[in-house]
């Protein structure tokens, strides 16, 4: 008995890998339309600078000098205080003007405490040379240039850790001991820090002078 005979005809050859070829469609169109957004998020991420893609939760000002590492929090009302080189002193370094209205809440910190899982936006200044404050893993590097204002976007972990920040541009002669000290904590924990920095700052700041009599 011999074989049936094999109908290699077009129209055999279309019902035959007709479904196939269609899947195969489908499911490289899908892909495509799935993996677009991610691929585009990446390049604009790569190309055109993260500030289009990463919102970050709010604001640091970071202050640099030979050797010393500040950072200014806005307080409560989310405002910085306005800061002037004429008024820096050895109890303010970064001379934020205690007479300006948003700078009442204002308070700085030679240690950056960050919440966990969040995207902080670090404005970063110089007082006298380019520093550069980063980890020494080089996952995090932001530039601070005198007379130029340079943002950084700073991605804080998952989990909680603490370590050390360090300036990554030879600055000086005790350029080794340009480093500021780092935590990412909880929400909790930084709700609690937040409320005893403030509460630091307000004992510190001189009592209002009183009205003139009238
Ligand atoms: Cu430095």
């Amino acid at each position: 008995m011999s074989a049936p005979e094999r109908d290699d005809s077009r129209g055999a050859r279309i019902s035959r890998f007709g479904p196939v070829a269609i899947l195969t469609i489908v499911v490289i169109g899908l892909a495509v339309v799935l993996y677009y957004p991610i691929a585009m998020e990446k390049f604009m991420a790569r190309y055109s600078g993260v500030s289009h893609v990463v919102e970050p939760a709010f604001e640091i000002q970071v202050f640099a000098q030979k050797y010393d590492w500040h950072f200014h929090y806005a307080g409560p009302d989310g405002v910085f205080g306005a800061t002037s080189s004429s008024q820096v002193a050895k109890d303010n370094p970064i001379g934020l003007d205690a007479g300006d209205r948003n700078a009442q809440d204002d308070f700085v910190t030679s240690e950056l405490v960050l919440p966990c899982d969040i995207n902080i936006l670090l404005k970063t200044h110089s007082a006298d040379v380019i520093h550069t404050l980063g980890d020494v893993h080089g996952a995090f590097r932001v530039d601070a240039i005198p007379g130029v204002n340079t943002d950084g976007l700073l991605e804080t972990p998952a989990s909680p850790a603490s370590g050390t920040l360090r300036c990554l541009t030879p600055c000086g002669p005790n350029h080794k001991h340009h480093h500021a000290p780092f935590r990412f904590v909880s929400e909790t924990v930084y709700e609690s820090w937040f409320e005893t920095q403030l509460m630091a700052a307000q004992a510190k700041r001189p009592p209002p002078s009183p009205q003139p009599a009238r």
